[in-house]
This record gives structure tokens, C-alpha cells and sequence, in this order.
């Protein structure tokens, strides 16, 4: 074990952007090292930059690499981490242990927020967030994405929560931590691959002038801190049936139960068993909401650095 000397790397072009005010968007990394096949996840996250940059913001991935937390890799060094299949998958709570012994790992929406807040990055892109996942009852597994983003003053934008979660008990904890839950131009909470069900409803949102506003509120004159989270469905052309998707997801239950797949590695069985039972077309939605997401942020993080007016 060695301690490090300085365990927070913030990247020079990140630093100067946020000491002058500039936009910038974090992205996470746990898609890049669990979430996705590869050589997809180097080429997602890599399409998530640019969709960031092409929006006017500049993307910071966070990651943990030898012991570091850095806000911001280079090109090189994400495509290491996306080659490295020794990397663990690090939430909130596990960051102080990989820095203390000198890990590399992907961090997940919850220790991605931990680098935002350190950095004092406001508006972070994911895919999905962890929730409340099905069967929560016996297993108790309950992301710690959901306490983080109720403790972190930072907007995520994502596809809603993973279908393969319980959805509505996730809705119902994100209401009890007090996430303000915001639909980007709908009234309902997507479900990642598919649009949702309109019956799970959010507060909707149709311009990014309204969300900035929003945020400023809740962080300024409301004093209320905290996350936001704001919720991107898929276009209809390119979201998936939910009937289809919700029986894909009970097959993959079934595999996931069958090899006694548990904690940590839930999430990545799953997603990668719904690609196998879809011939794909899982994946590819999944690629096309990372961008779509990463676009919104970088245009909501454009409008939060414009003088409020
Ligand atoms: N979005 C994706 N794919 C992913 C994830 C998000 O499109 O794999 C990751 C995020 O890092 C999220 C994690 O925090 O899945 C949730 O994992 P768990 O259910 O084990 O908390
Ligand atoms: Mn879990």
C-alpha cells in the first residue's frame, strides 16, 4: 500500500476552463470498463466526447488510474483503461480504498459525482443510473447512485434508470432522497432503451434556458444543494418496444439468477445478456442515448455559464 501524494488530478485544460467559468461536462467511466463489449465502450465514450465538444462544452471523464483520481484523461489514457480488464468497478464508497492502494478502476455514477463535486463540475452525462433494482426486497440492492446524486449539487443527465431496475420503486426513492426528477421535453420517466410509461411521471422540461434556470434556483436562492436529475428519452425512431424489452429483461433475470450473478456484477451480466437475447439491438440503443445524453449536458452546462439574465 502506498499513500498518494496528490490522489486528485484535475486536468490542465479542465482547470483553466472551470477557473475561468467556461462549460464543461463529466462523464463517467465504469461504462467504459463494465457497462459496454469491447472495442464499443473505447468508441462510446470516445462519441460522447465529441458530442460534448460539438455541443460548446469540454468533456471531463472521470476515472482512478494507478491510485489518482483524475477529472479528465487524455486520449491515451482512456484508451488504456478501455483495454484494461483489470479495472474494478468503483462506486462513491470505494474510491478511497483505490486510491489508497494504488487501483485502476471505472468509476460509476456515484463516484463519478464524488470527482464533480471535487472539481466543482455541475452537469454530468451518463447512460442510466443504478436504482432500486428488481427483487429489492430479498437482495436489498440498492444503488448508492441514488443517495450521491441526492447529496451532490450537480445535474446528471441520463436515459432515466436501467429497465432491468424496478423502476417505479426507484421513481419512488429518488422522491423520498428529494431528487427533483425533470423529463427532457416528456412527461415520463424513460426507461433507457424505451420511452416509458406514461403513468411515471416527471416534471417536464422543453427549453435548456428552463433547466439552467432550474438549476441556478435549486443551488442559489433555494439554497437546497443537491443533485438534479434530468432525463433523456431515446427519439422514438430509435428507442426499443418496452413489451420487447421487458421480455428480454425477464430471460436475462432468469441467467442472471441461474449462474448466481450478485452485487457488482448484476448490472454489466445483464446488459450484456440483453444484447445476446436482442441481437444487439440493446447495445445499439445504448450507444445512441450515451450521445444523446452527452449533447444535452453539454448544451445544459453552455446555459449555466451564460450570465443568468
Ligand atoms: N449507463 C450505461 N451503462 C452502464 C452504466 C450507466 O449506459 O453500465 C453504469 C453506471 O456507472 C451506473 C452503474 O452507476 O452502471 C450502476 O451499477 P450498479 O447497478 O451496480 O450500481
Ligand atoms: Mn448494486
Amino acid at each position: 500500500m502506498r499513500s498518494p501524494s496528490a490522489p486528485l488530478l484535475i486536468h490542465p485544460e479542465i482547470r483553466a476552463a472551470l477557473e475561468e467559468g467556461a462549460p464543461v461536462v463529466a462523464l463517467e467511466s465504469a461504462v467504459l470498463t463494465h457497462g459496454l463489449p469491447r472495442p464499443t465502450n473505447h468508441a462510446a465514450v470516445v462519441d460522447m466526447a465529441a458530442a460534448v465538444r460539438e455541443g460548446g462544452a469540454l468533456p471531463a471523464v472521470i476515472a482512478v488510474i494507478d491510485g489518482v483520481l483524475h477529472v479528465g484523461l487524455d486520449d491515451d489514457a482512456l484508451a488504456r483503461l478501455a483495454d484494461d480488464r483489470g479495472a474494478d468497478k468503483l462506486a462513491a464508497r470505494d474510491l478511497a480504498w483505490a486510491l489508497a492502494c494504488g487501483r485502476s478502476g471505472g468509476t460509476t455514477v456515484s463516484a463519478t459525482l464524488v470527482g464533480a463535486r471535487l472539481a466543482a463540475i455541475r452537469v454530468f452525462a451518463t447512460g442510466g443510473i443504478g436504482g432500486v433494482h428488481r427483487g429489492w426486497q430479498e437482495t436489498r440492492d440498492i444503488s448508492s447512485d441514488l443517495e450521491e446524486l441526492a447529496r451532490t449539487p450537480c445535474c446528471t443527465v441520463s436515459a432515466g434508470a436501467k429497465s432491468i431496475l424496478d423502476v417505479p420503486a426507484t421513481l419512488e426513492a429518488l422522491e423520498t432522497l428529494g431528487v427533483p426528477v425533470l423529463g427532457w421535453q416528456s412527461a415520463a420517466f424513460p426507461e433507457f432503451y424505451a420511452r416509458g410509461r406514461p403513468e411515471l411521471v416527471v416534471r417536464r422540461v422543453d427549453a435548456l434556458a428552463a433547466a439552467a434556470a432550474l438549476c441556478r434556483l435549486r443551488w442559489g436562492a433555494l439554497g437546497q444543494g443537491g443533485g438534479i436529475l434530468l432525463t433523456n428519452p431515446l427519439p422514438a425512431e430509435l428507442a426499443l418496444d418496452q413489451g420487447a424489452v421487458d421480455r428480454a429483461i425477464d430471460a436475462a433475470l432468469g441467467r442472471a439468477q441461474a449462474a448466481g450473478i450478485r452485487g457488482q456484477a448484476v448490472t454489466p451480466f445483464l446488459l450484456d445478456a440483453l444484447g445476446g437475447l436482442t441481437a444487439g439491438a440493446t447495445l445499439r440503443a445504448n450507444l445512441a442515448l450515451l450521445v444523446a445524453n452527452a449533447r444535452l449536458a453539454a448544451g445544459l452546462a453552455v446555459e449555466l455559464a451564460r450570465p443568468a439574465g
